[in-house]
């Protein structure tokens, strides 16, 4: 028999099973299913770490669940996720380790990466970044004039900026209101130029943060972040003052002129769309405080020790994994929309965007073989009300299946008068609208002219699932994150994929490094692109003023 690890997802018994077992499913509408089981709408829960998951209101029976839990077996998810708890290198093409879950391990525990126990490092990273925290909160850490810092500056991109974004947004409610955060991403000179409109270079604090600080979009905008602070400050001295850098590669920090001790290390099996809460967590630390910092951590250690120790019957990011993959793989659907009615999550879809397409949208196994399923969906939404004046026709209405992932806090943060009823109120009627639907039988009893009738049908049995936290406290942050990136792990176990590379971010970087180079001259030789490119590059710089012959 073939070892269970190796077996494709095609290949296990459980997929024949579910083949069968969508025939009968797809044929059923959500509301028989409800209406057969009175308790459906409340035994198809589970509470567990401050979260409540209700996936009744999906198009599943119990014996789907079944046979998605048996899928999970046959799929190795019990080692594997043993095996990522343990560090071993199962990020298989960089022959790392994906250890994230180490950065939120309480001190005094032990995870051996090559040999050495690497939970006493990371403490001592945040140890270090707690100190300089205070000192920029507390107005102790001066600029090179000697004012406090009033500005904080995030330079990144991907995995070093989507985090801190998206985790300053959702905790802003916490923040040092006295400080002004920014984040600047793009290679695009707007983005710099916006940022630091109206800011004075003596009172910015720049965290450049690059795992690799090679990053061309990164590199340059803290070049120019340089000539900034240099342009007004006229000393190479002030450097030290106004920047500090989060990385991994201590030479090119150096030569940037940021000193050691202002650098915040991380490690290799950390990956960039699971570094947030690494020291490419200084923004949010130094917005938060680190008491704060440190219970988002906590937050995500619970749902860590939910995934790692509670049955997979039980086990919220397994059964959200098993059931993306369902729609996925067996009604074909393309999508899924992340919903937060929440306006301080509205970068969070974004932030997951990175979170799981990065990590599952892979054509080849683990083995470098052409996968015969689909992977990764592609994931999308906005915050919850205002979605629904716009793209939440097409899900009510359309002809495609998207399943929606519902996320709603009882309490809000900001309390007026009636608005948070109104919030849930909403968020409870989109799913029981999406499951249900109205019936023509139900249009006609409103009185609905019979040639609108098929335009005001809704045929309902539409999928969701609803996520319930108390309220949007750092914890709770952190809890959403890791059961996000445990429901991606999820996944890319069952499908057999690398999660944790991602080589098809590398073909555009090298094309852009050789196109470059191309405007500069003002001679260029041959082109040696295809025609299309070539013109291309033709047309930007006959508008550069340069030759356009090559
Ligand atoms: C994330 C990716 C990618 C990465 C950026 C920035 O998982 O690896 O988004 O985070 O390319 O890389 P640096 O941090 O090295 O600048």
């Amino acid at each position: 028999m073939k070892k269970k690890e190796n077996r494709l997802m095609s290949e296990c018994h459980s997929w024949k099973l579910l083949k069968e077992n969508y025939r009968k499913v797809s044929q059923l509408h959500l509301s028989q299913l409800f209406s057969g089981d009175p308790q459906r709408g409340k035994r198809m829960t589970i509470e567990d770490s401050g979260v409540y998951f209700d996936y009744s209101k999906h198009r599943v029976t119990d014996e789907t669940i079944q046979l998605l839990l048996q899928l999970a077996e046959e799929s190795g998810l019990h080692d594997s996720i043993d095996a990522m708890f343990r560090g071993e290198k199962i990020n298989i093409t960089e022959n790392r380790a994906a250890l994230h879950i180490a950065l939120r391990t309480p001190k005094g525990k032990s995870i051996v990466v090559d040999g050495k126990n690497v939970i006493p490092k990371v403490h001592n990273v945040l140890d270090r970044m707690a100190d300089f925290s205070n000192q920029v909160r507390s107005g102790q850490w001066r600029g090179y004039t000697g004012k406090p810092m009033r500005n904080v500056i995030n330079i990144g991109i991907g995995g070093s900026d989507l985090g801190p974004v998206m985790a300053y947004e959702a905790l802003r409610y916490y923040s040092q209101r006295n400080l002004n955060f920014r984040f600047i991403s793009n290679i695009d000179g707007t983005d710099f130029a916006e940022a630091i409109y109206d800011l004075d270079p003596e009172e910015t604090l720049f965290i450049i943060s690059s795992k690799s600080f090679t990053t061309q979009e990164t590199m340059t905008n803290a070049w120019t972040a340089r000539e900034w602070v240099l342009h007004q400050l006229k000393d190479k001295n002030a450097i030290a003052r106004h920047f500090v850098a989060i990385s991994t590669n201590v030479a090119k920090v150096k030569e940037f002129g940021i000193l050691p001790e202002n650098m915040f290390e991380f490690w290799d099996w950390v990956g960039g769309r699971y570094s947030l809460d690494s020291a490419i967590g200084l923004s949010t630390m130094i917005a938060i405080g680190s008491e704060k910092y440190r219970a988002m951590l906590d937050g995500f250690h619970q749902m860590d020790e939910h995934f790692l120790t509670t049955p997979f019957s039980r086990n919220i990011p397994v059964i959200m994994g098993l059931l993306g993959v369902w729609y996925n793989n067996f009604f074909e659907a393309q999508t899924v929309a992340v919903l937060p009615y929440e306006q301080y999550l509205k970068r969070f879809p974004a932030y997951l965007q990175q979170l799981t397409m990065e990590s599952n949208g892979k054509h080849v196994t683990i083995n470098g073989k052409e996968v015969p399923y689909q992977t990764g969906p592609i994931y999308w939404g906005e915050p919850g009300t205002n979605g629904q004046h716009s793209f939440y026709q097409l899900i009510h209405q359309g002809t495609k299946l998207v399943p929606c992932d519902f996320i709603a806090f009882m309490e809000s943060l900001n309390p007026l008068g009636h608005h948070h009823d109104l919030l849930i109120a909403n968020v409870f009627a989109q799913a029981e609208a999406l499951a249900f639907g109205k019936t023509q039988q139900e249009a006609r009893e409103e009185g609905i002219p019979e040639n609108l009738i098929p335009h005001r049908v809704f045929e309902g049995n539409r999928p969701s699932s609803m996520l319930i936290l108390d309220k949007l406290t750092p914890a709770v942050l952190g809890k959403l994150i890791a059961l996000y990136e445990h429901i991606v792990f999820t996944q890319g176990v069952i499908w057999k994929i690398d999660s944790f590379d991602q080589w098809g971010v590398e073909l555009g970087k090298v094309l852009a490094a050789r196109i470059a180079p191309e405007f500069d001259s003002k001679i260029i030789s041959t082109l040696q692109h295809d025609s299309s490119t070539n013109n291309l590059i033709r047309r930007y710089r006959r508008s550069k003023g340069l030759s356009s012959n090559g």
